[in-house]
């Protein structure tokens, strides 16, 4: 792929990139290319990228208005061959790389993988950097630094261990400190009102003072036009308390304790899917970086503007809360404009309202964001008055002459049963709500947030996620990306819609060969990474069925592993009974504290001792658990998929961006009628997915019918779905850590809350149908590239694009 970024290049040639690495060598640690490790060529290749970006002069924003993305997480994975593609300096990189004795590769390999976020919510806020800088949007980052990332996961004994992940160890190359930038949080103490000639005002007294300090992330776009910046926040000590008596008695712990204490803050990133809030460590987070991005923001605001237009702030700046975490943007926008810009409270929530916007990522009950009053108020005594004040109002102001209307005012109130609910708290604030997929906004409008929806329909909209086309095909999948460029050229890479090209070569048989080759080329990759990180030795003239996600009940990893079993039981039991041969590819994590999601996992391991070391059957079917599933492991997982398993039960999901970079590489979906299934059906056509399974009104009606009984099911068929079940416990797994009882309690005494027994058969056949289709190959492949050409839909270029029309009400 050639040059994307015209008169803006870094490097004139070759020859040119060939001498400014070596002498950065020299300037970064004194040494020749040839002395340094691989490590160390790495970090001063990205440094040197890096030094570039963040001196290149913002050359185009399409549009004035800035646009703010909050959000806790920003999971972006490998930076150095993301900022080689938009530079369109690969071919270039590369080149010089081979000359100097090495392969980029190789350099590629070197660098850690930040894992500044969970999974999919965290993926998708650095999907949308991408694409806004690609689109020339003046859109920046806000989010935490977080001294340790995600955790590594590691295998043993089948089971997930978890490991610290100590990314910035190397140094992080592309980041830059900025002390100056750095702003005070204040967190406890009390409110002490004033007056004076009939004005009053509110300060906040005592209590701790943190210095957040900013440390700033280059992000160039594609073309290299824009460059956005990525600001996290890192918790430092206002002052250097030290505490001397302590130290002169010798209790040094107690005499640095200001600075633990503080920066704890910034030290870990929480889990978010283990149930695990109500921490006051995860709500100083919150503030943390929401107070602080504020502040910053305004300052900028008032050094532009000036001090007094505050009215046209919402004119200038939009700020997107990326879920609930960031929810507290609207009480302290209020709090800074009101105390400290001397604003009126009714123009200061009208500034609010204007400006912000919210995403909802989850219907689950158990998911929704709550806080205890009591522990809210003492942390952040004065912003919870504008929290306490809109809730009164908010109260008064309800319409009395609507059926039922205490229930609803119930239901919509920020403050309830002694806690401050977050996702009520952002609609309230918010001129804008949206869901991740016309299904899941669909739910958010009848069900979750229908009582809001029912007053102001006209602030609901939808989104459906997308992926950065260009990280999880262009620098992902180096060798079907070059088929691509072959017969469309690059324009895809800027227009993803330009994807739809492809159909022209879907009968084409010689393509059709060459895609084979590269999905042979992508299967032997992984297959090789496979047997160095998990030992297990796959054929690559298998079917590659791949499950990659979170572990969660809802996902059902649980109802994949039972096909594995009833396969493996029947080709013991039924010599008739020959399915295609196939290798299932499962990775993820699962919260620490998650022990359903954790025996999953040893399940999944279990079942992989089994099949994998029986001749019987290794075969037709292996199975392979590829540890610490991360963004650069997904990387090479995506590429070689033939199947996507998106088998969450309907209703559940709310879009899923896996489906989508697993679709975009060639892979046909095995899926639910749920998330953004429902939308990659509508655009490859029914004959090129399969779906299965209950829908969401089926979960819905069986669910309020209470007819659901799992015992009816296990006795009904104890020769396929009873003796898998049975085989949790009866020792057939248990020789690598023992039995599954709390999995076979899950199903059997819980009543199978996830459906996982209710969608058996139908999840059974479907899987069977749809290997049994491999065999025909020039079908297969042509509906593999069927779902490539249709995939432009879903790049993240998109779903921005509707953000900034609809939402941000900016020009693209
Ligand atoms: C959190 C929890 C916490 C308590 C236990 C149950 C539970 C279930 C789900 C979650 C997820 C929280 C928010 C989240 O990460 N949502 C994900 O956002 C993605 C990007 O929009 C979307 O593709 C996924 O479908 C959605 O789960």
């Amino acid at each position: 792929m050639g040059s994307a970024n015209g008169d803006r290049e870094l490097f004139k040639d070759k020859d040119d990139f060939v001498a400014q690495y070596r002498e950065a060598c020299e300037t970064f640690f004194a040494k020749k290319y040839d002395e340094l490790s691989q490590q160390e060529r790495f970090c001063v290749l990205a440094g040197l990228i890096a030094n570039k970006s963040r001196n290149l002069k913002v050359d185009s924003h399409k549009d004035d208005k800035e646009v703010y993305y909050f959000s806790l997480e920003f999971l972006l994975g490998p930076l150095l061959d993301n900022y080689l593609l938009n530079f369109g300096i690969r071919a270039i990189v590369k080149a010089g790389c081979a000359e100097l004795g090495t392969t980029l590769e190789d350099l590629v390999a070197q660098e850690v993988d930040p894992g500044l976020g969970n999974g999919g919510l965290g993926r998708l806020a650095a999907c949308f950097l991408d694409s806004m800088a690609a689109l020339g949007i003046n859109g920046n980052g806000n989010g935490m630094r977080y001294r340790y990332g995600l955790f590594r996961q590691e295998i043993e004994g089948g089971r997930q261990v978890e490991k610290m992940d100590n990314w910035l160890e190397h140094g992080f190359p592309w980041e830059t400190r900025k002390s100056e930038a750095a702003v005070l949080v204040q967190f406890g103490g009390h409110v002490v009102r004033h007056e004076e000639g009939g004005r009053f005002w509110f300060t906040q007294e005592g209590g701790d003072l943190i210095k957040a300090v900013p440390y700033d992330v280059p992000i160039v776009g594609y073309g290299a036009k824009t460059v956005n910046n990525l600001r996290l926040w890192s918790a430092e000590p206002a002052a250097e308390d030290f505490d001397l008596d302590a130290f002169n008695a010798g209790n040094y712990a107690k005499a640095v304790k200001f600075r633990s204490d503080a920066e704890a803050i910034s030290q870990i990133l929480y889990p978010n899917d283990s149930g695990e809030h109500g921490r006051l460590l995860r709500l100083k987070q919150e503030y943390l970086f929401v107070s602080a991005g504020l502040q910053t923001i305004l300052r900028s605001f008032e050094n532009k503007y000036g001090p007094d237009k505050w009215a046209d702030f919402g004119k200038h700046v939009s700020i997107h809360t990326n879920d609930t975490h960031p929810a507290m943007c609207g009480p302290e926008l209020m709090r800074i404009l009101v105390d400290d810009k001397r604003v009126d409270f009714d123009l200061a929530f009208k500034i609010a309202h204007e400006t912000i916007s919210y995403t909802n990522h989850t219907v689950m009950p158990e998911a929704l964001e709550k806080w205890p009053i009591g522990i809210f108020r003492e942390l952040l005594p004065r912003t919870y008055m504008f929290i306490e004040e809109i809730d009164r109002r908010y109260r008064e102001g309800f319409p009395h002459d609507v059926e039922g209307w205490q229930e609803k005012l119930a239901n919509t109130a920020i403050l309830w049963d002694g806690q401050v609910r977050m996702a009520n708290l952002s609609v309230i604030f918010s001129h804008s709500v949206n869901g991740v997929s016309a299904l899941h906004t669909g739910i958010l409008e009848a069900q979750t947030l229908h009582d809001f929806y029912a007053l102001e329909p006209e602030k609901f909209n939808n989104k459906t996620n997308g992926i950065s086309h260009r990280r999880f095909l262009g620098n992902a999948n180096p060798s079907y990306s070059r088929l691509i460029c072959d017969v469309i050229g690059e324009g895809w890479l800027r227009d993803a819609n330009e994807l739809a090209q492809l159909g022209r070569y879907e009968d084409d048989p010689s393509f059709l060969e060459e895609f084979e080759k590269a999905k042979a080329w992508d299967k032997r990759r992984l297959a090789d990474y496979i047997r160095r990180t998990s030992g297990v030795e796959l054929d690559c003239a298998m079917v590659f069925d791949v499950q990659v996600k979170r572990f969660h009940a809802y996902k059902r990893q649980l109802l994949n592993v039972f096909k594995i079993l009833d396969v493996y039981n029947r080709i013991l039991s039924d010599p008739s009974f020959d399915p295609r041969p196939t290798a299932f590819i499962f990775s993820g994590k699962a919260a620490q504290s998650y022990s359903f999601a954790k025996e999953v996992i040893r399940l999944i391991n279990s079942v992989a001792e089994a099949v994998n070391g029986d001749a019987r059957v290794n075969d037709k079917i292996r199975v392979a658990f590829v540890p610490n599933f991360a963004v650069s492991s997904a990387q090479l997982i995506y590429p070689a998929a033939e199947i996507s398993e998106q088998i969450s039960w309907a209703g559940s999901e709310a879009s899923g961006t896996s489906n989508m970079k697993l679709m975009m590489n060639g892979a046909i979906t095995l899926g639910t009628y749920d998330g953004a299934n429902v939308e990659i059906c509508d655009l490859v056509g029914e004959e090129n997915i399969k779906i299965f399974g209950l829908r969401t009104e089926e979960v819905d009606a069986l669910r309020a019918g209470g007819t659901y009984w799992a015992w009816d099911l296990y006795n009904r068929d104890r020769e396929r779905l009873g003796r898998v079940i049975d085989e949790l416990t009866d020792g057939t797994l248990a020789h690598l850590s023992g039995n599954f009882e709390s999995i076979r309690d899950e199903l059997m005494v819980n009543n199978d809350h996830d459906l996982v027994l209710a969608d058996f058969y139908t999840y059974v056949s479907a899987w069977e149908e749809l290997v049994g289709a491999y065999g025909d190959r020039r079908g297969w492949n042509r509906a593999a590239v069927h779902n490539t050409a249709r995939s432009g839909y879903f790049s993240s270029d998109r779903t921005i694009r509707e953000y900034a029309a609809d939402i941000w009400h900016i020009e693209s």
